[in-house]
């Protein structure tokens, strides 16, 4: 893409091909990219996701399985010229073509005569070399675990954050306010048109995610919190008036959740902080029974409750 001005909001650029620079996007001029995923992209030479010749700016990008072939490098960003500047950008594994053995290692960034420079909380999988946006305080590395490219609500392909508890790129943009995109801070609602910001991790501090992904409270498969799905069992046996019905009551509890009993008597599991058990890891039920006694009618299993004939 050429032009001199361009703004691309809630855009996916994915699964592209360039048979020389810039399998995503060809960058000239002045160009803004917020709330933006690149994902899968190829260049058979340089930049598979992006190839820049421009003053670029990155917001809230999700740059993730980009590939470039050439020794040039930059499977995921490859600045010729110009300034490329990011910010709460979240850059997960990327590729070079042919890599052998020996080779030097994948510059998942690179700046040829131009610069890239971040402006902070930007988020890299270790699995990358300290090349993209990096040396602001704010930035930060750890495990980025990114969902398939895929419908997750809104109008475009995006990749979840999955694990929320322990994903590095939650909770980890720019907690300034207001949201408003401007000067490295977050938008206000990310590329679904979800709200920012939300706290992911359940640390009880709400704060937004890098990239164009926010973890919404019910998301996140199971490691996102949520409620929890409950659900109410009778007995299957029948009961006379007199007779209890037990009821069983199940909670499954979401991660990062854990259910702990106030005593050892109690049905539940410990965490390892209560130094009894440590048999609380992930998803599991958690049951509770109580009873109710039919007054002046019976009751099977199936049926609505009946008075005698
Ligand atoms: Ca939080
Ligand atoms: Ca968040």
């Amino acid at each position: 893409m050429t032009g001199s001005s361009t703004t691309l909001s809630r855009v996916t650029i994915a699964e592209n091909q360039a048979a020389v620079n810039g399998g995503g996007i060809l960058a000239d001029g002045v160009m803004t990219l917020e709330n933006v995923t690149i994902s899968g992209n190829v260049a058979v030479s340089q930049g598979g996701g992006i190839f820049s010749d421009a003053s670029l700016t990155l917001n809230n990008v999700t740059l993730d399985g980009n590939r470039a072939r050439s020794t040039a490098q930059g499977p995921a960003i490859l600045v010729n010229t110009g300034t490329t500047r990011g910010s709460n950008t979240a850059i997960g594994p990327h590729q070079r073509f042919a890599f052998a053995p020996g080779d030097p290692p994948v510059l998942t960034c690179r700046a040829i005569a131009g610069s890239l420079t971040s402006l902070g909380h930007n988020v890299r999988d270790p699995a990358e070399v300290a090349s993209c946006f990096f040396g602001d305080p704010g930035d930060s590395g750890g495990t980025i675990s990114f969902g398939p490219l895929q419908l997750n609500g809104g109008q475009t392909r995006t990749h979840a954050l999955l694990s929320p508890g322990s994903n590095a790129a939650v909770d980890r943009g720019n907690p300034a306010t207001p949201l408003d995109g401007s000067n490295g801070r977050c938008g206000a609602t990310d590329q679904r048109g979800q709200p920012r910001p939300v706290d992911g991790n359940r640390d009880s501090r709400s704060r937004c995610d890098a990239g164009a992904f926010e973890v919404q409270p019910n998301e996140g498969g199971g490691g996102g919190g949520g409620a929890g799905a409950f659900s109410v069992q009778a007995s299957t046996h029948q009961a006379q008036p007199g007779q209890p019905v037990v009821l069983s009551f199940g909670w499954t509890v979401p991660s990062p959740e854990v259910w702990r009993a106030s005593t050892a008597s109690t049905s539940g599991c410990w965490t390892s902080a209560d130094s009894r058990s440590s048999s609380c890891a992930g998803p599991r039920p958690a049951t509770a029974t109580s009873s109710w006694t039919p007054p002046a009618a019976s009751w099977q299993p199936g049926c609505p409750a009946r008075r005698p004939s």
